[in-house]
This record gives structure tokens, sequence and C-alpha cells, in this order.
């Protein structure tokens, strides 16, 4: 890839400009230079892509899973294979140190092989029936065309969680990918060009969120998979639900929580809580929050300060860093902001590496977005907006607890969202408490509360989630449900003792 040339979008198996003048730049957020440029999909382009893909369903749906996977299969060897290669792509492009960079790839994989090898899995259940002579399914059908609209922040598992599913039970896919990754949208639709997907089946239109509104509103769309931030995906899952026939799933952020207990193990607890910081705190499954008990609140709190005022931010392509920068300037401002707020909610402030030392910036990288880590204190029950409202950066709070777990978990639960949360203890009764009351779709014992694995369900509760547009849990927004029922006998029995005899009027 060069930056002379003008990426495409990716519609009907042909690289088309389309009719917008406009073009987009990518940018590595560690150095601001530019990557490549790409054009900015309209409506125009979202209507071609979703009519082809409207078009191609009844063929595509016709093939049988296991030569629908077959194209997944190609997919899954050359991402397994360009591992190191594409991980250094998506670290150039969305700034997450080399070891997330290339996770992000083989999570991408990891889904595709869950995906393919599920094609030879049974499908759908067979049931019995209250009459023996009857034979009772349930049987899937795909849905029809999925649009996918992805974050930049997992730029190649996500696209795969949504579009590795949808395919191979049989849609047809329009995806959008984030603005700010669009040089991996472009090697995964070259994937699918290389792997010979049917034209038409697989379209991409790169774009920002007026392209994805119009893959949104479009009626020719029967699902909708969405992960990204609560407020769009608010407006994803309100406007879908309202159109009868159309489904929307939706993943979306959280206000996640680690609860250390008095009987933690202090180094598990310590590790994990600096986790947080990993991506720079830019997954929607990174944890602000920590509730500490009172009895080990000073030990973990000096421990915990200690290596966070040392954790290494630089260079992301370095091995030896820690945090890379975050996304895009727009996001240092949100992030700086929470900080001054959380400042001004007159928290008790631990570790302020807001603005990093100069001499910390790697050459180079003096235009990079950087932001290093930011702790503080504070009252568990004050309502404040800093310990309540999503920052999706690398900033923590430390909130002391005294009481028992259920004290804990009431204080895990005191916010709108639910997305992933974990426990530290050793007392097996602790973690089955937080196990059953954590309000929280992912939950871990003696864990971070990162890193799921693509066969697990993943998504939340409360304002975290709608719907699972992840792994197997896709199979239900992307497939309709049929319950059919097979006579076997020359008579018509019915269920529930209704009774099939016809009556007339001599009778
Ligand atoms: C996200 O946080 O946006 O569980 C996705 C994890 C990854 C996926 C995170 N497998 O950390």
């Amino acid at each position: 890839m060069t930056t002379n040339d003008v990426y495409a979008h990716y519609i009907d198996g042909e690289w088309v400009d389309g009719s917008g003048t406009e073009t987009f730049e990518s940018e590595n957020p560690a150095t601001g230079e530019t990557l490549a440029t790409f054009r900015r999909g309209t409506e125009a382009e979202v209507d071609a892509a979703l009519s082809v893909a409207e078009e191609t369903f009844a063929e595509w749906r016709d093939l049988s899973y296991i030569d629908r996977a077959e194209y997944l299969w190609e997919i899954y060897h050359e991402l397994r294979e360009r591992t190191d290669e594409l991980g250094e792509v998506v670290t150039k492009e969305c700034g997450k140190e080399i070891s997330e960079g290339k996770a992000d790839v083989t999570e991408a994989w990891h889904m595709v092989e869950w995906a393919a090898g599920d094609a030879r899995h049974p499908k759908g259940d067979v049931i019995s029936s209250e009459i023996p002579s009857k034979d009772a399914y349930m049987r899937r059908k795909p849905r029809g065309v999925v649009g996918c609209i992805t974050p930049w922040n997992f730029p190649v598992a996500i696209p795969f969680w949504h579009m590795a599913v949808a395919l191979v039970e049989g849609n047809t896919v329009v995806w959008k990918p984030a603005e700010q990754t669009p040089w991996c949208g472009q090697i995964i639709a070259e994937m699918f060009e290389d792997a010979g997907i049917p034209d038409g089946v697989f379209n991409m239109v790169q774009g920002f969120g007026d392209a994805g509104a119009a893959i949104v509103d479009d009626s020719r769309v029967d699902t909708v998979l969405f992960t990204g931030s609560a407020e769009v995906g608010h407006e994803v899952a309100s406007k879908v639900g309202g159109e009868p026939g159309k489904l929307a799933a939706c993943e979306m952020g959280g206000k996640n929580n680690i609860v250390v207990t008095e009987e933690a193990d202090l180094d598990i607890a310590v590790h994990a809580a600096v986790m947080s910081f990993k991506t720079t705190g830019q997954r929607c499954v990174s944890s602000e929050r920590l509730i500490v008990h009172e009895d080990v609140y000073d030990e973990f709190k000096e421990r915990f300060v200690e290596i966070v005022a040392e954790v290494a931010v630089g260079d992301p392509l370095d091995e030896s860093t820690f945090m890379g920068p975050l996304i895009e300037a727009a996001h240092v401002d949100k992030v700086t902001r929470y900080n001054d707020l959380a400042k001004r909610e007159e928290v008790n402030v631990l570790v302020d590496r807001t603005e990093l030392d100069p001499e910390e910036i790697p050459e180079g990288h003096e235009e990079g977005y950087w932001v290093g880590p930011f702790v503080y204190e504070a009252d568990a029950d004050a309502p404040l907006r800093c310990t309540h409202e999503e920052v999706f950066g690398p900033h923590v709070a430390l909130l002391k607890y005294d009481g028992d777990i259920e004290r804990a978990v009431e204080v895990h639960n005191d916010t709108d969202y639910g997305l992933a949360g974990a426990v530290i203890s050793e007392n097996y009764r602790q973690i089955n408490h937080y196990r059953d009351n954590a309000e929280v779709g992912l939950a871990y014992g003696n864990l971070p509360c990162i890193g799921a694995e693509v066969h697990l369900p993943f998504g939340g509760v409360k304002k975290s989630g709608n719907g699972y547009p992840s792994a197997r849990e896709v199979i239900e927004a992307v497939t309709e449900r049929t319950a059919w029922t097979l006579n076997n006998s020359k008579d018509i029995q019915m269920a529930q003792g209704l009774s099939a005899d016809i009556k007339t009027r001599d009778d």
C-alpha cells in the first residue's frame, strides 16, 4: 500500500470509486503520519451495495453450509499465515501495542475457525411431538441482507465476529469499517476477493456515520450488527426496533468494575487492575472502577499506584511498550475533559499522567495522541459523573468499600452499564455470590475483565447490550427459526387434545 493511491469500495466483486468526490485519510495515531487515502462512501454506494446483496442472496443461500464455509477457510489460512504482518498494520492504524495488534488478528482467525467449523455441526433441533406420528423440528433460515458496522479498536477481529457467522449461515453482507481504520477494511476486502467469494455476497463501503446510517435506515437490510459506542448503538437499536421484520444486535460500552475482596490474593488483584490500561483503556471491556475492601485497600492502593506511575507509554510497535496512544485528537480532548471533571468533582488524584513528560515521547512520535494513566480515589456512594460515565480511556477510580461481598456487588451494580466485570478473591462463596449477582454479560474470577474468547457469548446487560453481535450468538440475529412439523400418518391428529373431527349439519 502506498499513500499515493486512493482506495475504493468493494461492491459486487469490483473496486468502485463511487459517486462521492470526497476522500479521507487513515492516520497513524502514534506518529500523525498519513497511511493511505480512501473514498468516502455516500448513500449511493450503500444503495448499490444493498441492491447487489439483495440480488445475490438467493443464490448464496442455496449453497450448502459446507460450501459457504469453504470461502471462509481460505480467509482463515490467510489471516493465520499473515498474523504478524497484519498485526503490525493493526498497530500502525489504531495504535494498540504490537502484542495486541497480533492478538486482534488471532482473534479474527479464531472467529473464522469457529464459524466455518460450525458449518459441519448439527443445525437446528429435533423436537418430540405430543403426537407419535408427527416429527417436529426447529430449522434455521438466513434472514437475508446483514448490515455490519464495526469499531476501530478491534479493526480485524470484530468485523469477523459479525461477518463470518452471517455469511456461513447464508446471508449476504454490506459492511462499513470504522473511518479510523479503513486500511484494515481494505485488507479484509482483498481477502474476500482472493478467496473468490461470489460477487455481491460480501460488499464493503468505506466511510463515516452517514454511510452507516444509510445502512441502518434501509428497508432492504434484514439485520443490523453493530459494535461501538452506546450513543450510536442505542440509536441503531431504537430505530431498527421500530421497523417490523428488522432486527438489530448491538454491543456497546461499559463502566466496568473489578472487585477486590478482603480475601483477595493481592498479587493477582494488582496485576488484574493494571490490565485496565491495556489498549490505553479503549476496550469496551476495560475496567474504570476498582472496588476494594477497606482491609486491603491501603496495601492495594500503594502497590497499584506504584506500578501505574511507571507503566511504559510509547511507540506501540516497540515490544517494551505497555500503552500506545489514544486513537485521535478528539479522543484526547474527551479523556482530558473527564480527567479535569474528576478534579472538579473533588476526587483525590493519585496518578496524573494526562500530559506525558516530553522526554517519554519517543523521537518521531511528537504528533501522536498521547495520554498516560489517570488514577484517583472517590467515595463509592457519591453520584459523580467521573465514576459513572464511560470514558473509554486510561481513567481509573479506586472505590473503597466495607462490609461483605453483598456490599461490593451493590457498588458494582451502581452504574447504568453492565458489560464486563471481575472479582478477585480466594473465597469461593464470595466468588459465587459475585457470579450470581453482578449485573454483567462477561464475568471473571481472579482475572482482569478483558480477553474474552470468541466461542463465549459476548454482550452485556442494561445500557451495554442489546443482542449479542459476536460468535455463536450472532446465529440468533442472522437466522429465522422455522418450527417445521411433518405428519407421517394418514390421519390428521392435533396437539393439545384439539379435536380434528369434522362435524356436519347431519351429525
Ligand atoms: C472490545 O472491548 O471492544 O474481550 C472488544 C476482549 C476482546 C474483545 C474486546 N476479546 O477483551
